[in-house]
């Protein structure tokens, strides 16, 4: 620790609320650091942070021409990403977290817990990261406190949320805050010289744990990412989940963005899907040609917590302070506000290296550099016969940097939420865009979303079904968790429209026939011009649908007869679809909710009165 500033170097304590206090010395008797630091969440500390990590050699400095104040960080080849299989919920029974959680028994897993972080942090700091999830003061917000032995998610804890002093002089003497304990799982012997990605290689020697009886995070091997990061993941949705259904508000796996039309009207959506769909795309969407006077503002790219407000109205805000976005295909044509966020003071993990000193990824703008140092840190030049950043290179970027950042997004009140839009990946049989009839028809059409998944043996697609893009993400039982959906639904005297979208529909050259990116915009308009009660729409066996002439086309040339290949979906598939819902539902026997029995029964039968392909474009 000799490189911080003298008052850190102090285990001064600089709260007196007693149980973080208690807190902190059982951890620390357990942990054995040799240091401990407490994270005050200013420039300096954060400068002193960055500048250990160099020494150490985990962080390289970037170009200060080209990106003033950013550094690069190369893990362990070995932790590159979140761990679901290492991933637990600890409820008191299985039953709890039902089909799709890991389970452990909660006194086993606590017991293998103090076990695994008995000595951890010998020969290594213990930060204590006060955090707050949320605009600080929020009534929506909540107070986490991360230790943890990481440099590295010291500093990147410190763009993604709120960190500090002025959290502690929030959490005051007796406030609540949920304990998530971190530790990288590789103690340093004396005299032995660090590694720079300290980590516990072996896989089964990592766990994200969870315990949602008691609201408390363990997680022990990873330094990276959602492993590591605990307010992310592990605390603003699997945590935050439980607390959400018991307090009657949502935790979800939502970017949040505000569409502003030329005449000012404003309206917020919140819009779920799995990873690699594009959601900071179009969390950060700028409008298309045709479009102008629109403004697309950025609330969130990942995380929203939704409430009721005192009018009755759903109200959001972004639990995060930064983005935690994927590098690779991120470039000036498919996320230029993205580009322009990460110019100055973020963090790259596993991109590649450039000669000058910046870095680069595959699918960043320009041809690939002659030469760079790639995610591992070996030379590599284009011919190289292998990518040079990792699949889920990263970076990390303060959201107030973002272009594209809503004038309300750290409103303690949240924004208003009109509409909530559901995506996945699929290549056929799925529309652009439909509008489901009822909440309760939108929550059974959420919890049937899904990507394609190509089953490698059988040479097929399947969808992969993954309920409101929460599957690897909510910290109970799913089938509880709709009947939570349904629940808040019935309280909203005017509950948001639900829709579902799929931008990745191929023709039978296998070429997507939505541009998408910028162009889904148009989209986004006819979902605004619904909520507002203006939108035409027909009505079909599966939801409502716009024809044609109901999406605005200026500045683009889409033709009729390929926007309804795009939007067709026949009986038969339909009723393919329908009935492998019930492979999904069989998963949870009798707590799924009998309004998705009923769901699909109507589905079924509007099936099989409908045509065998209904025509959309000849309903006028
Ligand atoms: O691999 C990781 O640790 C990051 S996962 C992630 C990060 C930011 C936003 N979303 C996700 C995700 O997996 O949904
Ligand atoms: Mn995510």
């Amino acid at each position: 620790m000799s490189n911080l500033s003298d008052s850190t170097k102090l285990a001064h304590v600089p709260t007196n609320n007693a149980k973080l206090i208690a807190w902190v010395s059982d951890m620390a008797a357990l942990c054995k650091p040799d240091h401990v630091v407490w994270c005050d969440g200013s420039t300096k500390q954060y400068d002193e942070m960055c500048e250990l990590l160099v020494k150490g050699g985990t962080f390289t400095r970037l170009n200060p021409a080209k990106r003033p104040n950013c550094y690069l960080a190369r893990t362990h080849a070995s932790d590159v990403a979140r761990v679901e299989e290492r991933t637990f919920i600890c409820a008191a029974t299985k039953e709890e977290v039902g089909p799709t959680n890991n389970w452990a028994p909660s006194d086993e897993m606590r017991a293998t817990m103090r076990t695994v972080f008995d000595g951890c942090m010998r020969g290594r700091t213990m930060y204590v990261i006060p955090f707050s999830m949320g605009p600080i003061g929020s009534p929506i917000a909540k107070i986490g406190v991360e230790i943890s032995d990481s440099p590295y998610v010291v500093v990147n804890m410190a763009i993604m949320t709120r960190t500090g002093s002025k959290v502690l002089e929030a959490l005051g003497d007796n406030g609540f805050f949920i304990p998530c304990m971190h530790s990288v799982g590789a103690p340093l012997a004396p005299g032995k010289k660090d590694v720079t990605w300290p980590c516990q290689p072996d896989i089964s020697k990592k766990y994200i744990v969870h315990f949602p009886d008691t609201y408390e995070i363990w997680s022990y091997g990873s330094g990276y990412g959602g492993n590591a990061l605990l307010g992310k993941k592990c605390l603003a949705l699997r945590i935050a989940s439980v607390m959400a259904k018991k307090e009657g508000w949502l935790a979800e796996h939502m970017l949040i963005s505000g569409l502003e039309s030329p005449s000012g009207e404003k309206t917020y959506i919140g819009a779920a899907f799995p990873s690699a769909c594009g959601k900071t795309n179009l969390a950060m969407l700028i409008p298309p040609k045709g479009f102008e006077g629109w403004k697309v503002t950025t609330v969130g790219d990942d995380i929203a917590w939704i409430k009721q407000g005192p009018d009755g109205g759903l109200r959001a805000i972004n639990p995060e302070y930064g983005f935690f976005g994927v590098a690779p295909g991120t470039n000036m044509a498919s996320n230029p506000n993205a580009m322009l966020t990460i110019q100055k003071n973020s963090i790259f993990s596993n991109v590649a290296l450039t000669d000058d000193g910046d870095v680069w990824w595959e699918g960043m703008d320009g041809p690939p550099p002659a030469h760079a140092i790639d995610w591992q840190g070996k030379d590599w030049t284009p011919d190289a016969g292998r990518p040079a950043a990792h699949g889920n290179a990263r970076f990390t970027a303060p959201a107030s940097q973002c272009p594209s950042i809503d004038p309300d997004w750290e409103n303690p009140a949240g924004v208003p939420i009109s509409a909530f839009v559901f995506g996945g990946r699929m290549s056929k049989d799925m529309p652009l865009v439909y509008q489901a009839f009822n909440w309760s028809h939108g929550v059974y059409l959420a919890a049937t979303m899904g990507s394609e998944a190509t089953a490698a043996a059988i040479g097929q697609a399947a969808m992969r079904r993954d309920p409101m893009a929460m599957l690897p993400f909510c910290g109970y039982n799913m089938a509880d968790y709709f009947t939570h959906w349904l629940n808040v639904g019935r309280k909203v005297p005017n509950p948001p429209r639900i829709f579902r979208v799929n931008w990745f529909r191929k023709d039978e050259n296998g070429k997507f026939i939505w541009p998408g990116f910028g162009q889904n915009m148009r989209v986004l308009k006819w979902i605004v011009d619904r909520v507002h009660g203006r939108g035409f729409a027909v009505e079909s066996p599966i939801g409502w649908m716009p024809r044609h002439e109901d999406i605005e086309w200026k500045g683009l040339d889409f033709p009729s007869g390929k926007f309804y290949e795009l939007m067709a979906v026949g009986r038969d598939a339909g009723t393919a679809e329908a009935h492998s819902h019930e492979e999904l539902f069989d998963r949870f026997f009798d707590r799924l909710p009998k309004e998705f029995t009923f769901e699909r029964e109507l589905l079924r039968s509007r099936l099989w009165r409908s045509p065998e392909r209904w025509e959309l474009a000849h309903e006028e």
